[in-house]
């Protein structure tokens, strides 16, 4: 397939590790597809669902034990444990690789190892990268050819540029005690040990495009992020595009696809999905920023999936499409999810494959999920209705704007406009989440996440931040940068902003704030909508509300404000950006 001498040393090198029965080129062929279906349909691995309700579609289940990214076994293993910096844990690198190769060796005998050549980007595209994943799960091997561009045109494309990032992954055991997914940042190399999830064995994905790229984006002068790109067509046809950083799970892939309300829809508004999760992003020539989604389909949070809440991604799932996770029902071959409809499957399996049908209790009364809250759908970009016609763009698209967002119950206002970039990056370094089943561990605890990058910065945060500060002052026409929440809580618990379509009000908002057609009001966090300025013809929702999650309560800010300073302080110390010490204390000042 390639006379390459890296890639063929790098696939010899670990083939003699591993010791795979055999080695099985990936083509990107729609035949082979097919063939390693059937295979993995064979084993149990996958099964194949109905061909006329959902043509081209399988299910799949993980191992109980593996079900969302383990942060707590991700590494980066750069050569200082500074270059990982406080927030990511480190292993020293050739410590890491012999740790590594002890657990590797022979675990692919009897099993195939498959070479997967894949592009970041559109193969050609100034900001594409590529890179070669070794594998030993042919449900990693669909996964891939979903989400990344596989084939063998990405091998000319290394033989030209000579670089790509090595992706070594194996299930092993699939091990939780073993399971290890590590970045070596100055080697270009990952390595994943011991599970069969997502985000830990889809290299392409959090793995390349955020940690290793991120590193390489601070390098080159770009930045990868954990972002959403969408547009948004006005009805004199000009398109703006804005970004969003959110944690996962925080509704990253409803926004990217939002339908506006009628009140906009009438007039001729539209959304156009870029990337619902990762954006690439440059500084063009004429002073602003552009950006790529890497991807090439989405790998979204299926439960509450429906279609009120985001029907352009239930209508990217019904055809293609592999599912993780979910209820499946084996009597018509489809599957099912909770918040998909409220006709829950009799007579069907839950996500570990036992006996369950809707309304399930167990011995205490308590209901009975039948999908995982991390389960998942993988589907090709191309099935989205509403993909941009720019999502090919190898130029990528211009950015107005740059959204933060987290889950709060509290503090966090609907939406509010950083004065200036360098304040604007104050805001992303401040962002607190609650967290979400996308990773093991406790759910609903807040915790700081800043630009969203917390599990995914693969070098030291505090030179992240001083990058973007950097990066701000080479911009003639940065993008205006806002922190939205669509999650404030009232006192009963209930949201009180509807989100989903309606975000678009918020949208609406920004892009006027872009185009300095409308005023604001001075608080001390930042610029706020005056409440009419916040567009809610056509909503069931009051004045009185809206004015209550358009809040700067004192009070709370005070709090916020100490706690950004611990978090500062005992994080980070006198290695964060001085700017960003300036910035809270003029935070600060401005709430006294
Ligand atoms: O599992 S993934 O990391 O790919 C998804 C996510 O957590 O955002
Ligand atoms: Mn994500």
């Amino acid at each position: 397939m390639t006379k390459n001498k890296v890639i063929l040393d790098f696939i010899d090198q670990y083939a003699k590790l591993m010791t795979p029965d055999n080695i099985v080129w990936i083509d990107g062929s729609e035949e082979q597809k097919q063939r390693l279906t059937e295979e993995a349909a064979s084993t149990g691995e996958i099964i194949k669902l109905n061909e006329k309700l959902l043509p081209g579609c399988v299910y799949h289940r993980t191992a109980v034990n593996d079900v969302a990214r383990v942060e707590h076994r991700t590494f980066i293993c750069s050569r200082t444990k500074d270059g990982a910096g406080p927030t990511n844990n480190w292993m020293e690198p050739q410590e890491a690789y012999k740790m590594l190769d002890k657990i590797a060796e022979k675990a692919m005998t009897g099993r195939t190892m498959y070479i997967i050549p894949y592009s970041m980007g559109k193969v050609g595209s100034p900001f594409a990268k590529y890179g070669i994943e070794l594998t030993d799960s042919i449900y990693v091997v669909l996964n891939m050819m979903i989400m990344t561009r596989v084939g063998t045109d990405v091998l000319d494309a290394i033989g030209k540029k000579g670089e790509f990032v090595k992706g070594v992954h194996s299930k092993v055991q699939l091990d939780l005690e073993n399971r290890y997914i590590c970045h070596f940042p100055e080697d270009n190399m990952i390595y994943s040990l011991n599970s069969g999830y997502g985000g830990n064995v889809l290299l392409g994905k959090k793995c390349f495009a955020l940690r290793i790229a991120s590193y390489q984006a601070w390098k080159q002068n770009w930045l990868a992020e954990h972002m959403l790109i969408l547009g948004i067509e006005k009805p004199n046809g000009e398109i703006k595009y804005i970004t969003g950083a959110f944690p996962s799970a925080c509704g990253k892939t409803n926004l990217a696809m939002l339908i506006p309300p009628e009140t906009y829809t009438k007039k001729g508004y539209k959304v156009t999905t870029v990337g619902d999760d990762i954006a690439w992003i440059r500084p063009g020539k004429d002073g602003r920023l552009y950006a790529i989604n890497p991807e090439n389909g989405f790998f979204g949070v299926a439960p509450g999936t429906n279609m009120k809440s985001n029907p352009n991604a239930l209508a990217s799932t019904r055809k293609n499409t592999i599912f993780t996770n979910v209820v499946y029902v084996p009597k018509t071959g489809t599957v099912w999810w909770e918040g998909l409809d409220k006709n829950p499957p009799t007579d069907a399996e839950d996500w570990k494959g036992n006996k369950w049908y809707g309304g399930m209790t167990d011995a205490d009364g308590n209901i009975i999920k039948g999908a995982n809250p991390n389960s998942r759908f993988t589907s090709p970009a191309i099935n989205c209705p509403s993909i941009s016609p720019e999502f090919e763009n190898p130029e990528g698209v211009p950015i107005s704007a740059i959204i933060f967002g987290g889950r709060r119950a509290k503090a966090a206002p609907l939406v509010y406009e950083a004065y200036n970039w360098q304040h604007g990056v104050f805001v992303g370094s401040i962002m607190a989440s609650e967290t979400t089943a996308a990773a093991t561990g406790a759910v609903g605890v807040v915790r700081h996440d800043p630009m969203a990058m917390l599990p995914f910065c693969g070098y030291n945060m505090a030179d992240y931040f001083a990058h973007w500060l950097a990066m701000g002052k080479k911009l003639s026409n940065p993008p205006k940068i806002f922190n939205v929440n669509w999650f404030r809580l009232d006192d009963n618990g209930n949201f009180i902003w509807p989100g989903f379509g309606d975000n678009m009000r918020v949208l609406d908002w920004i892009l006027q704030r872009c185009e300095d057609v409308v005023d604001a009001v001075d608080t001390p966090i930042g610029y706020m909508p005056k409440p009419d300025d916040i567009n809610l013809e056509g909503l069931d929702f009051t004045k009185d509300q809206l004015v209550s999650i358009l809040d700067c309560d004192k009070d709370t800010w005070k709090q916020e404000a100490q706690e950004i300073e611990n978090f500062y302080t005992t994080k980070f110390g006198d290695t964060l950006p001085k700017e960003l010490y300036e910035e809270l204390a003029a935070l600060k000042k401005r709430l006294v």
